[in-house]
């Protein structure tokens, strides 16, 4: 395995991984979803992480899948494509959505087929002016994948989305941002800057009270509103029951800044 295609930074109180595979625009190899997930397993299991950023190297943020590992020229088998989706990209979009704290994107650059739908697959999307999103797939006769027609239609509604998923049109991020896909779009020459204030403010926030807070959002997408409302008091209860609604209680009484820990009364 190639250890350098994706570059892991600790810094205190969350990660930044960015794909690293610039010469193909960071598409997904085997190489890089193997990376990827042991670096999101890892996350997961390092009580002091409470945020990830996710961005990529060089001028592209990722294209999706690596075509060069897909040429099938010289076979005449049909190609499982399912298998492949089963084994890396479902698993890795589900992995970021159960992630139990923010999950930041910066995308630095062009995002294209996957590499978009993992995109818009985390929490906050961030988007260079100069990015764009560009639904691939139809260009080589495949169908959005990673999540990207579930995606898309929460996010936009039907029109915009089969107007992406069908054309393949590139959308720049500060449309992106108009339309609702994303958070922002911000400046190329601050996004950095940005994204890493955003985590700086995670690392620091109570980060239960998040994780429970993208549960109950990512519910809502098949809850009734009685079924949200019912849970939404289960995860209030379990949000007051942390030390950081405490903390947050005391600050707000004492006037002082709270000092989260983002840690479980437990
Ligand atoms: C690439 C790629 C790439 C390899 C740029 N692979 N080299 C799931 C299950 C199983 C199988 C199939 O896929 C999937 C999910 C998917 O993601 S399907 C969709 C796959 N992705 C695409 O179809 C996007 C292909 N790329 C493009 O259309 C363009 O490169 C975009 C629009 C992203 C960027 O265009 P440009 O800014 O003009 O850059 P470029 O095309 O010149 O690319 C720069 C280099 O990166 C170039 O290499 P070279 O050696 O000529 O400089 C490209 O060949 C390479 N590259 N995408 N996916």
């Amino acid at each position: 395995m190639d250890d350098n295609v994706l570059l892991v930074e600790k810094k205190e109180g969350y990660r930044v991984l960015t794909l690293n595979r610039p010469e193909k625009l960071n598409s997904f190899n085997v190489d890089l979803h193997e990376a990827l997930r042991a670096a999101l397993n890892e996350v997961a299991s390092d009580e002091d992480c409470r945020a990830v950023l996710i961005t990529g190297s060089g001028r592209g943020f990722c294209a999706g899948q690596d075509l060069g590992d897909r040429d099938f020229s010289d076979s005449d088998e049909d190609p499982d494509l399912g298998a492949t989706i089963d084994a890396w990209y479902n698993p890795l979009v589900r992995q970021i959505k159960a992630l139990d704290m923010p999950v930041v994107c910066a995308v630095n650059g062009v995002a294209a087929g996957a590499g978009a739908n993992i995109a818009l697959a985390c929490d906050v999307v961030l988007a260079a002016k100069s990015a764009r999103f560009i639904q691939a797939f139809v260009k080589i006769g495949l169908v959005p994948d990673s999540g990207g027609t579930w995606s898309l239609t929460h996010l936009l509604g039907e029109a915009r989305a089969k107007g992406l998923a069908l054309t393949a049109m590139p959308l720049m991020a500060e449309q992106a941002e108009q339309w609702g896909m994303i958070w922002k779009a911000i400046d190329d020459d601050d996004l950095m800057a940005e994204a890493q204030k955003m985590m700086e403010g995670f690392a620091r926030a109570p980060t239960v009270s998040l994780g429970l807070a993208k549960k109950a959002i990512h519910r809502a997408a098949t809850n009734t509103f009685s079924e949200q409302l019912d849970l939404e008091r289960d995860l209030q209860r379990e949000a007051g029951s942390s030390l950081d609604y405490r903390e947050g209680v005391s600050a707000f009484l004492e006037k002082r800044k709270p000092e989260f820990t983002g840690k479980r009364n437990s």
